[in-house]
C-alpha cells in the first residue's frame, strides 16, 4: 500500500527521526514502508543495538517490539527509563498479543501507546503523528523552561538543578567538582557607549566562544544572571579547573571585540573565580558558589581580565 505522504509533516517543526526495533526484519521493513520518507528511520533487529541507537541518535519516539529473544521490549524500556539520557524518549510498543493483559502491561511499563500486528499502515502514521507532535511540544516547552533566550546557553533554572544534581553524584562517586564563575568586566560601561544591542551581541558571542573551548560532554556554560555565566565542571580537579580558566579567559580576549573602557586591553574581557569541593561534600552546594565568587570577587580586584583560584 502506497503511504499518503501528503501532509504528514504540517505541524511538525522539522523531519522527526524514528527507531524501529524488532528481531524480524519483514515487519521492520513494513514499519519503514509506512512512515519513510516523511521521518527518518532507523532500524535495529535486537534490544541492545536498539539502546545503543537511542544513546548516540536520540531518536524523537521509538517503535519497539514486545516480543524479542534476549532483551525483550519491556526490559529495553525499563533501561531507558534508568537513564536520564533516555529517560524522556517515547515509546510506542508493537505486540502480535492482543490481550488486555499485554495492552495492560505495555502502558503500565510506561509506553506512551500499543500497536498490535498485523499493522494497518494508516493507524501507525496516525499514531505516530500524534506522539511526535507531543513529544516536539515538550521539546519546546522544555527549552522555554531552561534555555536562556538572549544567549541560548542554559539559564538559572537549569543551572540550579544541575548543580544540585553533579553535587549529588560527586557526594557518590568521590570525585572533584569544579565551578567558573565568569563575569564579563566593566560591562556597564560598554552598554553606555556601544548601546544595549552591541552589548546584547556582544554577550552571545561571549557565550558562542565559552561554549567552543569546552571539551567535555559534561560540562555546562549557563547564564547566571546579567553578565555573569557560570561553568560547571563534574569530575574535575583545581588545577585542571584553573587551566580551563585560563584558556576560557584568553579565548573571549581573543574575540577581540573592541571595548574602549576596558582599562589597558582595549577589547572585552572577562574575569574568572574557580571553586572546587572535593569528597566528602560535607556543605551544602551552595558553598561551592561561595568559594567561586570568592575567587573571581580576588581577580576583579586584581585587576581584572584574569582567572584566580
Ligand atoms: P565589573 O567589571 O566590576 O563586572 O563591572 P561591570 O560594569 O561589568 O559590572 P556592573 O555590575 O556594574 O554592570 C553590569 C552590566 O551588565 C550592567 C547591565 O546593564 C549589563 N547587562 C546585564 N545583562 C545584560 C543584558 O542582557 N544585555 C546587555 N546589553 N547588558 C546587560
Ligand atoms: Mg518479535
Ligand atoms: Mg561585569
Ligand atoms: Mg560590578
Ligand atoms: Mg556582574
Amino acid at each position: 500500500m502506497k503511504p499518503e505522504t501528503s501532509d504528514f509533516l504540517a505541524g511538525l517543526p522539522r523531519q522527526p527521526r524514528l527507531l524501529v526495533v524488532d528481531d524480524q526484519a519483514i515487519q521492520i521493513q513494513v514499519l519503514y514502508r509506512a512512515l519513510a520518507p516523511d521521518c527518518q528511520v532507523l532500524m535495529a533487529t535486537s534490544g541492545e543495538a536498539a539502546l545503543r541507537l537511542c544513546h548516540e541518535r536520540l531518536p524523537d519516539l521509538v517503535l519497539l517490539d514486545v516480543e524479542m529473544p534476549g532483551m525483550d521490549g519491556f526490559a529495553v524500556l525499563q533501561q531507558l527509563k534508568a537513564d536520564p539520557v533516555t529517560r524522556e524518549l517515547p515509546v510506542i510498543f508493537v505486540t502480535g498479543h492482543t490481550s488486555d493483559d499485554v495492552e495492560s502491561r505495555c502502558l503500565e511499563a510506561g509506553g506512551v501507546d500499543y500497536i498490535s500486528k498485523p499493522i494497518n499502515p494508516r493507524v501507525v502514521r496516525s499514531r505516530v503523528k500524534t506522539h511526535l507532535m507531543l513529544k516536539f511540544q515538550s521539546d519546546l516547552l522544555r527549552d522555554m523552561v531552561f534555555v536562556d533566550p538572549l544567549t541560548n546557553s542554559y539559564n538559572r533554572r537549569y543551572f540550579d538543578q544541575r548543580l544540585a544534581m553533579e553535587w549529588s553524584r560527586a557526594r557518590r562517586s568521590g570525585a572533584p567538582l569544579s565551578l567558573l564563575m565568569i563575569d564579563v568586566d566593566h560591562f556597564k560601561a560598554y552598554n553606555d557607549h556601544y548601546g544595549h544591542p552591541a552589548g546584547d551581541q556582544a554577550l552571545r558571542e561571549v557565550v558562542r566562544a565559552l561554549t567552543r573551548h569546552l571539551q567535555r560532554p559534561g560540562d555546562t556554560v549557563a547564564r547566571y544572571g546579567g553578565e555573569e555565566f557560570a561553568c560547571l565542571l563534574p569530575e574535575t580537579d583545581h588545577n585542571a579547573a584553573l587551566m580551563l580558566a585560563d584558556r576560557l579567559e584568553l579565548c573571549v580576549r581573543e574575540l577581540a571585540l573592541p571595548h574602549a573602557f576596558s582599562g589597558a586591553a582595549q577589547v572585552v574581557t572577562v574575569s574568572v573565580g574557580v571553586g572546587t569541593a572535593t569528597p566528602p561534600l560535607e556543605d551544602g552546594e551552595q558553598s561551592l558558589v561561595q568559594d567561586a565568587d570568592a575567587a573571581l570577587y580576588r581577580a576583579k580586584h586584581g585587576g581584572r581580565g584574569r582567572a584566580l583560584g
